[in-house]
Order: C-alpha cells, then sequence, then structure tokens
C-alpha cells in the first residue's frame, strides 16, 4: 500500500505579488521599494524589472485555471502593500479598487476548491515609507504602519482567508536588503540589518498581536511568519566543524525563530554580537514569544559548512558544495546557491519539529533547471531535472511526515509560472509552467504533471 499524507494536507504553489502582477500604476497601485531597486542600473542581471512580469494583476483568472487544472488544493500569493494603502501609512488613504481585486481574486479561488493562504509582506514595502521615514529602519513608524496595513486586510479580506503569514524570509528581507544591497532597497553596511531584522520581528509580532486580539476569535483563522533555512551538514567529523554547522543554523536561522518560539535571541550570536544586537524591551518580548501558529518554512537546499572565513552575517562560517573528496554534494542547478539534496530536507523537518514543535508548513521549494533559459519550448517542458528534484523532496517529505512523524501540514512548491527572480530578473526560472515573456503564453512542464499526479496518489482521500 502507498504511504498517504493526511485527507487535510495542503498542496499547491506559492508566488508573490512583485514577482507575477505587473501593473505598477493600475488602480491606484504606488511604487514599492521593488519598483525603484529594478529600475535602476546595475541591480537586476538582465536589466529588466517586475512592469509585466507574467501580467498576473491581469491575467489572474489564466491563473486561476492553471491552478485548478494542476490538482492544487491551496494557493500561497501575497498581497501588494502599496496597492492596498498607496502611501502605505497608518494615516493614509485605503485604496478600495485594490482591496475589489484582491477581494474578487479569493473569492474565486476558494469557489474553484482552491484555499487562498496569504503572505503580508513579500519584499514590497511601499516606497513611500522607506522615503517618509527610512522604512524597516524607524521602528517607531514602521511597526504602527505594518500593523495598520495588516489590521486592512484582516478587516477586509479575513472572512475568507484563513491562514495569514506575516513576512516572508526576514533573514533576505534584512540582510540582502540592507548588509549585501543585493535586494532592495540596496544598502551596504554591517549596522543597519540586525535593526531591520529586529524591527521585522517587532512589526511581525504586533501584527499577531493584532489578529489574536481583534479577529481571531470571530474568522477562526490562524497567523504565523515563514522563515527560510538550507540544512547544514559539517563539513567533516571535526569538532570545529559540527560547531559550525550548528552556529551557522544560529545566524541564519535560530535569530529570527528562536526569540518567535523561545522567547530569546540565541546565545552564540548574542555572544559575537553584543550590544549592536538590539534589545527587547520587556514588553516586546512578550508579544514577539510565542507570535506563531505553525513553522512557515522556506528550503531550497543543504550546505556543507565549515569552521572560518569572516563572515560576521553567517557566524563566521564557510558554505560549500563541494565535499572532501572533491565531489559535489547534490545535483547542479542554474544558480550556484542551490544543489538537489533531499535528506537534508529531511533532516531540517526533524530538527525543527524536535526545536521547536510547531506544526510545520512547506511554504516553498523548488529547482531552476540550469540552461533552461536559453532552451527552446520543446525542450523546456522536459524539465527532467526538476521532476528529478520533486521526485526526491516529495519522497523525504512523506517519510519525514510517516516514518519519523514529523507534523507537515502543507507544502508548496516554488511556483507555478517562471516569474520575475528579483536580482536574477527572468533570467533563472523556477516555474513548473513556462512563461513566454513576449507572448504571456503559459505551457506546462513536464513537472507540472509530476506534482499532480504524486499529491494525488499521496493524500489520502
Ligand atoms: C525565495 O528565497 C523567495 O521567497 C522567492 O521569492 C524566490 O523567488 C525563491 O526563493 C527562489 O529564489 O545571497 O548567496 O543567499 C529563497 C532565498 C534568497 C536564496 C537569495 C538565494 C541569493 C544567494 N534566496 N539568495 S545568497
Amino acid at each position: 500500500m502507498t504511504a498517504k499524507l493526511p485527507s487535510d494536507f495542503l498542496w499547491g504553489y506559492a508566488t508573490a505579488s512583485y514577482q507575477i502582477e505587473g501593473s505598477p500604476d493600475v488602480q491606484g497601485r504606488s511604487p514599492s521599494i521593488w519598483d525603484t531597486f529594478s529600475h535602476t542600473p546595475g541591480k537586476i542581471k538582465d536589466n529588466s524589472n517586475g512592469d509585466v512580469a507574467t501580467d498576473s494583476y491581469r491575467r489572474w483568472g489564466e491563473d486561476i485555471a492553471l491552478l485548478k487544472l494542476s490538482g492544487a488544493n491551496s494557493y500561497r500569493f501575497s498581497i501588494s502593500w502599496s496597492r492596498i494603502i498607496p502611501q502605505g501609512g497608518r494615516g493614509d488613504l485605503i485604496n478600495a479598487d485594490a482591496i475589489e481585486h484582491y477581494g474578487v481574486f479569493i473569492q474565486t479561488l476558494r469557489k474553484n476548491g482552491i484555499k487562498p493562504i496569504v503572505t503580508l509582506y513579500h519584499w514590497d514595502l511601499p516606497q513611500a515609507l522607506h522615503d517618509r521615514y527610512g522604512g524597516w529602519l524607524n521602528k517607531e513608524e514602521i511597526v504602527q504602519d505594518y500593523v495598520n496595513y495588516a489590521r486592512t486586510c484582516f478587516r477586509y479580506f479575513g472572512d475568507q482567508v484563513k491562514d495569514w503569514i506575516t513576512h516572508n524570509e526576514p533573514w533576505c528581507i534584512s540582510v540582502l536588503g540592507y548588509a549585501t544591497g543585493a535586494f532592495a532597497p540596496g544598502h551596504k553596511g554591517d549596522t543597519e540589518h540586525w535593526i531591520v531584522a529586529h524591527n521585522l520581528l517587532i512589526a511581525h509580532a504586533y501584527a499577531v498581536k493584532a489578529y489574536r486580539d481583534e479577529f481571531q476569535a470571530s474568522q477562526g483563522g490562524q497567523i504565523g511568519i515563514t522563515l527560510d533555512c538550507s540544512w547544514q551538514i559539517p563539513y567533516d567529523d571535526s569538532p570545529e566543524n559540527v560547531a559550525a554547522a550548528q552556529r551557522a543554523i544560529a545566524f541564519k536561522l535560530g535569530r529570527f525563530a528562536d526569540p518567535i518560539y523561545k522567547g530569546h535571541y540565541p546565545k552564540v550570536v548574542k555572544d559575537m554580537i553584543g550590544d549592536r544586537l538590539p534589545d527587547f524591551t520587556e514588553e516586546e518580548i512578550s508579544v514577539v514569544k510565542g507570535s506563531s501558529d505553525f513553522f512557515g518554512l522556506n528550503t531550497y537546499t543543504t550546505q556543507l559548512a565549515m569552521e572560518g572565513g569572516d563572515s560576521e552575517i553567517q557566524g563566521n562560517v564557510k558554505n560549500t558544495f563541494t565535499k572532501p573528496d572533491g565531489t559535489q554534494l547534490g545535483k547542479e542547478s542554474h544558480v550556484s546557491w542551490l544543489q538537489t539534496y533531499p535528506p537534508g530536507f529531511r533532516s531540517l523537518l526533524n530538527y525543527l519539529w524536535e526545536t521547536y514543535k510547531k506544526p510545520i508548513y512547506v511554504t516553498e521549494n523548488g529547482f531552476p533547471v540550469k540552461g533552461e533559459n536559453s532552451l527552446p519550448v520543446e525542450k523546456v517542458v522536459n524539465d527532467t531535472a526538476r521532476v528529478d528534484y520533486y521526485e526526491g523532496y516529495t519522497d523525504a517529505l512523506l517519510r519525514a511526515a510517516n516514518e519519523d512523524g514529523v507534523p507537515v501540514k502543507g507544502y508548496f512548491a516554488w511556483s507555478i509560472l517562471d516569474n520575475f527572480e528579483w536580482a536574477d530578473g527572468y533570467d533563472t526560472r523556477f516555474g513548473v509552467t513556462y512563461v513566454d515573456f513576449a507572448t504571456q503564453r503559459r505551457t506546462p512542464k513536464a513537472s507540472y504533471d509530476f506534482l499532480k499526479k504524486w499529491f494525488a496518489d499521496h493524500i489520502a482521500t
């Protein structure tokens, strides 16, 4: 008999507003920091931007049809803050057209048997708030404005949306946005990103408090956060490298997850960063602690960890995919940071359950086939390397759930369509559906069929 996932298991695809919507100035939307960033020469690999992307603000009906045919029972997408409140702030106007748009979209998903899972913040801060007071750097202002935006979404959509995610990947927002400068707003340095990360946690926590105090009882939903982590395997058995792998997890994940699920920063992070890691006030930490009903996990790969290097952000850990014998850990993809390695996924799921004791939703997982962007569509649809990836990762998921007893409640593949892959532009394709960006024609790849069949076969009826 085939092992099964429970009948209420959620599976589907994940997307983000700026990566798919396009229509930057339609129906009252104002720019976000990603409009500004992607229009700054030199920031995006192929000099592209999200002005059109997959044109999903207009073609949303097509997207829903594609999702429905995929067999997905749920869809994780994000709402664009600068559509809902174009100037962003708590004193600024709410945009009725955008409320109407997302309302109809959500209703149509539900009519088609697809459960909406909403991310409130997937990186597209209203530019107006960045200009007005420094955006995520300004705790006093941003926390109140974020809570106001979140509350607006709960109020207008909470009768239909029962699963909320506050932020997507605070590590990326803070480190890539305010330390390396690879992402919007493109700041570089060693100080700001610790402050931004801290403020993201507090904004998340107060939005969750607002939901719990004002909406949860009547609306009956759940709310949490999505964190990203690559599983870390020690490069070899040496005690330094074993410690390095643990430290890498503390710096990447623990510094967000520990305050939320345990009520304090990891000691190893506090010891290394000292005063530059802002302290929580007593009130703040009491709100942060316990502020997620589940564990939202984005994970794509596994890395080998080695003591050394001078990157403080990584906890002075070096990462590599090259094993001591010179071979690669997994199978290569289009991007240097991602190799296929399913056993690491299973280990990570076990680690998260043992450490944080919360049901897990895998809110993103996916693979870009090497060189896919230079192939003709007839070849692209035969995406065997992506099928191979999903075969491995779904098998690891099933084993973690059934053999190891990890309560995994959902799985969202990234992504239903090729889309705007941030600083990589359109060069990196993560979709199970090919998008011809010149015509917007969508063509499902073999991986689309694979996931459809796999979940049909492995969810109990
Ligand atoms: C997710 O980020 C995002 O949530 C999603 O929007 C995105 O499209 C998807 O993954 C695919 O990338 O600076 O060396 O870390 C995943 C985390 C952030 C990992 C950017 C790779 C760049 C290399 N990714 N990061 S590095």
